[in-house]
């Protein structure tokens, strides 16, 4: 923590190392709101009874998105978007497919709970060590994305005892993915004073409280976070 804290004194967000760095990071951002806002929408049609709810949470990751761009303009940063599609390419194509089979249960685990507690850790720590300008806006976006999580989890807790099977599978086939990403941009996150190790601690004390909301056991929780050691 002391070091995190040394660190952001000394980054300059004007330099080169630290804009290339952005071009990466802000990217795999803007994509993921994009994507985030588009699997809201999906979610959508086939969840006809929470429809009206789950388009308003795409309309918030639009707006995301935008707050996010307006982060790279203000540090003069282009966003390398093509990267950013590869990025996400292997939840992407997983998300999509669990859709064009109406697996409900795994498009929920893949956004609400993985994405969403993937995107909490980043911006919790990318916060304290933000510029002043990309502080403010990931503060206002950070609070949305715990409503979004919140979602998935009130769903699948309403749907626990049908839905312990797909999760378990889903678990196991997108949590490795997870580590892979985190491992892709663990330099570039260093470069702007992320650490991987405390966005890994994050992401697992988010996601392990919402499989824990959900009805999950301990025992379980221990599993299912097991499996994304052995990616
Ligand atoms: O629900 C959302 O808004 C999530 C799509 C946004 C994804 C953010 C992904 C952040 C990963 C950043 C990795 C930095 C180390
Ligand atoms: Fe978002
Ligand atoms: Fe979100
Ligand atoms: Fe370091």
């Amino acid at each position: 923590m002391q070091q995190l804290t040394d660190q952001s004194k000394e980054l300059d967000f004007k330099s080169e190392t630290y804009k290339d760095a952005y071009s990466r990071i802000n990217a795999i951002v803007i994509e993921g709101e994009q994507e985030a806002h588009e699997n809201y929408i999906t979610l959508a049609q086939l969840l006809p009874e929470s429809h009206d709810e789950l388009i308003r949470l795409s309309k918030m990751e639009s707006r995301h998105k935008k707050g996010f761009e307006a982060c790279g303009r203000n540090l003069q940063v282009t966003p390398d978007l093509q990267f950013a599609k590869e990025f996400f390419s292997g939840l992407h194509q997983n998300f999509q497919t669990a859709a064009a089979s109406g697996k409900v249960v795994t498009c929920l685990l893949i956004q609400s709970l993985i994405i969403e507690c993937f995107a909490i850790a980043a911006y919790n720590i990318y916060i304290p060590v933000a510029d002043a300008f990309a502080r403010k806006i990931t503060e206002g976006v950070v609070k949305e994305e715990y409503s979004h999580l919140n979602f998935g989890e009130v769903w699948l807790k309403e749907h626990f005892t049908e839905s312990k099977a797909e999760l378990e599978l889903a678990n196991r086939q997108n949590l490795p993915i997870v580590w892979k990403m985190l491992n892709q941009v663990e330099g570039d996150a260093h470069t702007m004073a992320m650490e991987k190790d405390a966005l890994v601690e994050d992401f697992m004390i988010q996601y392990g409280e919402a499989l824990s909301n959900i009805g999950f056991t301990t025992r379980d929780i221990m599993r299912l976070s097991a499996y994304g050691l052995i990616a």
